[in-house]
């Protein structure tokens, strides 16, 4: 066990991973400062209210903030040490968008003093970490930073990539294993201080641009193995099988674990994080790139699907069921379900689509809320309504509809639940 964390914290971005990580110090006794530029997730959390759904976050904020352990503000405060947990998308060519990243170091910098962490959580391309060094101190030249001392630096950089997964955010944070890396092993061992407050599982240090590619890796491998299973879905299809028994059968070799088909491969992780390596080392990667293209693929050849079978009813009424990117949540960013929906609305504008999703909580998310020919309805009414039922995302509601009688409708299961 090594030295324990002493001091404040200020965590920049206050999203799926930035406030979790917040919560799990601030209820373990660290003061921390959540900083983000939206306004109104400032307002929500300092009334101890969180801005999206993840079950046992919203009790863990407002505990934290009722014993004044987590504050929330716009402005990048003095702190011992700072968490950087923005998000790193992707520009129009896949090349990485590092703006938030940088913003929230030439925010940091005015305010960092001799002797402060400052951990990169956000998954980014190989080399990021030390950008953020030499971004602080190209605005503090009066620092000695990691990326050109050695030795005894007087700020910490490192990168401890986030792990979590939606759904299970507040589990995970804690028993995960975390990956730490230093610029220095000294970066490594001061940034250990901090995450050692709350974590529960091992904590491995190692260098930064390593920490950087093994995130990194741990989605695209899952890609990889998605866009496997996908594949097998359209190979199925074609030859006339069961792709859900297939695969089943085949995952009881002991050396066999294949994930499961979907439409589609989203959220804001999987589907960027390949083209990060992809970028870092194109001549090598056709892999990852054909995984890549087999799970971008996949709404396109789900929504062709549906649209060929609306052919054969005159007027037909269309049920999608499911829309965020993947079961139980509420986070519909990057969703294939709602990229197959588009994709069907926009092929027959004369056909009426039925929506449903018990995550949707006011407005339709996406451009489907213009498509005049898209409508949000029960579950139930879209179902007795329907004369083809699309299901696209898994959510515990949506399973015990396999009990419902479909009698004359064409049903498409994406996610092999009502088998
Ligand atoms: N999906 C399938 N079939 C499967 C598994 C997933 O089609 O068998 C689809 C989902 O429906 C969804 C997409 O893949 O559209 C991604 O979902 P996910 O549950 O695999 O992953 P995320 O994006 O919620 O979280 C991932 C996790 N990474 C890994 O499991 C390697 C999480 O641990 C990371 O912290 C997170 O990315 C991140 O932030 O990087």
């Amino acid at each position: 066990m090594g030295k324990a964390f002493n001091g404040r914290v200020a965590v920049l971005g206050l999203g799926y991973v930035g406030l979790p990580t917040a919560v799990a110090l601030a209820t373990r006794g660290v003061d921390v400062i959540g900083v983000d530029v939206n306004p109104k997730t400032i307002e929500a959390v300092s009334q101890g209210r969180v801005p999206f759904v993840e079950p046992d976050l919203a009790v863990g904020v407002s505990g934290a903030v009722a014993l004044g352990r987590l504050t929330a503000t716009t402005e990048t405060p003095e702190a011992e040490a700072y968490i950087i947990a923005v998000p790193t998308p992707f520009n129009p060519d896949r090349s990485a968008d590092l703006t938030y990243v940088k913003a929230a170091a030439e925010q940091i910098a005015p305010r960092i003093q001799p002797g402060a962490i400052v951990i990169l959580e956000s998954t980014s391309p190989p080399g990021t970490t030390e950008k953020v060094s030499r971004w602080i101190g190209a605005l503090r030249p009066d620092l000695k930073m990691p990326h050109n001392h050695d030795g005894m630096t007087e700020v910490h950089v490192a990168h401890c990539p986030e792990r979590v997964l939606p759904g299970r955010i507040m589990i995970e944070i804690v028993t995960n294993d975390r990956v730490i890396g230093g610029m220095t092993s000294r970066c490594s061992e001061r940034a250990a201080e901090l995450y050692r407050v709350f974590a529960q599982g091992e904590i491995l240090l190692t260098d930064a641009a390593t920490a950087e590619m093994s995130k990194l890796i741990e989605n695209a491998y899952r890609d990889v193995n998605i866009a496997f299973a996908n594949e097998l879905s359209m190979i199925c299809e074609e030859l006339h099988l069961d792709v859900w028994e297939v695969i089943r059968l085949a995952n009881r070799h002991p050396r066999v674990n294949i994930l499961s088909p979907g439409p589609g491969v989203g959220g804001h992780c999987i589907p960027v994080d390949p083209w990060f390596i992809i970028g870092a080392a194109p001549g090598v990667t056709k892999l990852l790139r054909a995984a890549r293209e087999v799970n971008d693929h996949k709404p396109h050849h789900v929504a062709n699907a549906v649209i060929a079978s609306s052919e054969r009813f005159r007027e037909p009424v269309i049920s999608c069921l499911g829309l965020s990117f993947k079961a139980d949540v509420d986070d519909f960013r990057e969703s294939p379900a709602i990229e197959v929906v588009e994709l069907i609305a926009s092929a027959r504008p004369e056909v009426t689509v039925l929506i449903s999703d018990p995550f949707i909580n006011g407005s339709i998310p996406g451009r489907l809320g213009e498509m005049s020919n898209v409508r949000l309805e029960p579950a139930a009414d879209a179902v007795e309504r329907a004369d083809i039922v699309v299901l696209l995302v898994e959510h515990e509601k949506f399973r015990s509809l396999r009990h419902t009688r479909f009698g004359g409708k064409v049903v498409y299961d994406t996610r092999g639940v009502w088998n």
